[in-house]
């Protein structure tokens, strides 16, 4: 059938039970999914995270134990002006969501459209999200809000403006007026880029956590306190208080957190990660996914355990047919998602969608393994339907079925070239297939593609994967996979995606 490949038996060595791994090796939301932000109403926890070119965006999950996610929405339905209009890695970045008043709040940036920030707000975390509000005057990145009594406080990462750097601002997010000149806050322990702010009180003190150091292999938290959210704050002497800079951890770039206090009164942290795998100097093709440290608290300042949770190792393997609600997990970098969709009693079909701006449209959901394998039934296709895997509009490798034949065209920059010659494909459906394998050239993985039609497999070529990652495409994004068409339209039936990692230790393992 699809060629996938056999679970492989767990190693012995696997350190916990099989049904475990150590949160700090372990993410809580593999893929991309980075820049997590996290709060707590009574036992349930929300976490939110950045989109990026991707529409709709911030995905929005739900947790009542910290270690098991479950993805309920995306707060930013789909903008049809905005979808399709960001270049790779712009778009919506990093966002803070807050429960305040019986509403949860996002905040969050929207670098496609001058840099602006922009609130969203719901009673139910599972939408509606109201529309987006902008906020006049802070230019930025990494949004923060904070609430002092009736005043609300946006801690952000200020470009350009009367301070740059690390800045606060009160605002009525009423109306998204800015209510004073933004101050500069504090400038850091004194690592590259201090980003990221978040603002926490606890027990008389606040506390700002940023992330430093960037958010390549030099990344890091670091925090600094104060007696007032408006400062003056003095760092932590021991700064940054997390960093995997300089080692060998098999989880790197780890930064960018946001802390939450737990029902029973312990502290907890969400953070970015990645998991870069083959030869120096290492590629991560999944992007910065979101991992889970415990926090706890030594002469009035926070300590990272991040050893504390035990992270159910789950299977992440899902099967599509487009027939029902749309999971939340389907995105697209171009037209949004419904436009390219029709569903009928004869089932679904993917259109070309004409005008969809700079990006290619595609339904695409995120890679969230390190061994994976990617089908997806076509069938009556008139024009040209893809198949396809992306790190970024300019980094893909897509099996197109057009005129009874196959071929697998890969795109790495600026060059284009098939990696076989067509190969003729019979009438009727074809099952188009793309799986990650293990590397043949120290790279992290390779992928592999082909198409199957009236019983006969057709091998449609192989390619190191270090093309398709983070670290040769530059950027902030993962790997997605997915369909679209070119032109014309295509049946689709049955899409299948089989994630490996859960059942084979090797396919975790860092090298
Ligand atoms: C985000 C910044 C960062 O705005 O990456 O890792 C940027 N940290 O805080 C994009 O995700």
């Amino acid at each position: 059938m699809t060629g996938i490949l056999p679970p492989a038996p767990l190693a012995e060595s696997d350190r916990r039970s099989p049904a475990t791994r150590p949160s700090s090796i372990e993410p809580i939301i593999a893929g991309f999914h980075p820049d997590p932000s996290i709060c707590r109403v009574g036992g349930d926890y929300y976490l939110v995270n950045s989109s990026f070119e991707y529409w709709p965006g911030v995905p929005v999950w739900h947790s009542t134990d910290l270690v098991r996610w479950e993805q309920i929405g995306n707060a930013l339905s789909v903008d049809e002006a905005a979808a399709g209009t960001s270049v790779a890695s712009g778009g919506i970045y990093a966002p803070t969501i807050r429960h305040h008043d019986g509403r949860f709040w996002i905040i969050t940036t929207d670098v496609g459209n001058g840099g602006g920030q922009i609130v969203v707000s719901a009673v139910d975390p599972r939408g509606p999200w109201s529309a987006p509000l902008r906020l006049e005057g802070l230019v930025g990145i990494d949004p923060d809000l904070a609430w002092d009594g009736d005043d609300c406080l946006v801690t952000f990462c200020a470009t350009s403006g009367p301070v740059t750097g690390i800045a606060q601002a009160r605002v009525d997010l009423g109306t998204g007026r800015v209510l004073e000149t933004p101050r500069a806050l504090w400038a850091g322990a004194g690592l590259a880029y201090p980003e990221a702010p978040h603002l926490y009180e606890r027990e008389g003190w606040w506390y700002l956590v940023l992330a430093e150091g960037g958010t390549e292999r030099g990344h890091g938290v670091t925090v600094a306190r104060s007696a007032s959210p408006r400062g003056p704050f003095e760092g932590h002497p021991r700064n940054p208080i997390l960093s995997h800079r300089s080692t060998t951890h098999p989880v790197q770039n780890t930064g960018h957190a946001d802390l939450v206090q737990r029902e029973d009164g312990e502290w907890a942290a969400v953070y970015l990660g990645v998991r870069p795998r083959g030869m120096t100097p290492m590629f991560h093709v999944n992007g910065r996914e979101t991992f889970l440290a415990g926090v706890r608290w030594e002469d009035g300042w926070p300590v990272f355990d991040e050893e504390r949770y035990d992270i159910p190792v789950r299977d992440r393997s899902f099967e599509e047919t487009f027939a029902g609600a749309l999971h939340p997990r389907w995105v697209s970098p171009g037209a949004p998602v419904l436009q390219q969709l029709t569903r009928s009693d004869d089932g679904a079909r993917v259109h070309a969608v004409d005008g969809a701006g700079q990006t290619p449209s595609a339904i695409v959901a995120r890679v969230t393994d390190h061994r994976w394998t990617f089908t997806a039934e076509i069938d009556d296709v008139t024009g040209t339907a893809v198949v396809l895997v992306r790190l970024d509009d300019a980094h893909s490798a897509e099996v197109r079925v057009a005129d009874g034949r196959a071929s697998t065209a890969l795109r790495i920059g600026p060059i284009a070239q098939d990696l076989t010659a067509p190969v003729p494909v019979s009438d009727g459906p074809v099952l188009v297939g793309i799986r990650s394998v293990a590397s043949e050239t120290s790279g992290p993985d390779d992928l592999e593609f082909w198409a199957e039609s009236g019983g006969v497999r057709h091998a449609l070529g192989r390619t190191d994967g270090r093309y398709l990652s983070t670290e040769v495409a530059g950027g902030f994004t993962g790997r997605v996979v997915g369909i679209r068409a070119i032109d014309g339209s295509f049946r689709v039936g049955c899409v299948t995606y089989t994630g490996f990692d859960a059942h084979d230790a090797e396919a975790c393992a860092p090298r």
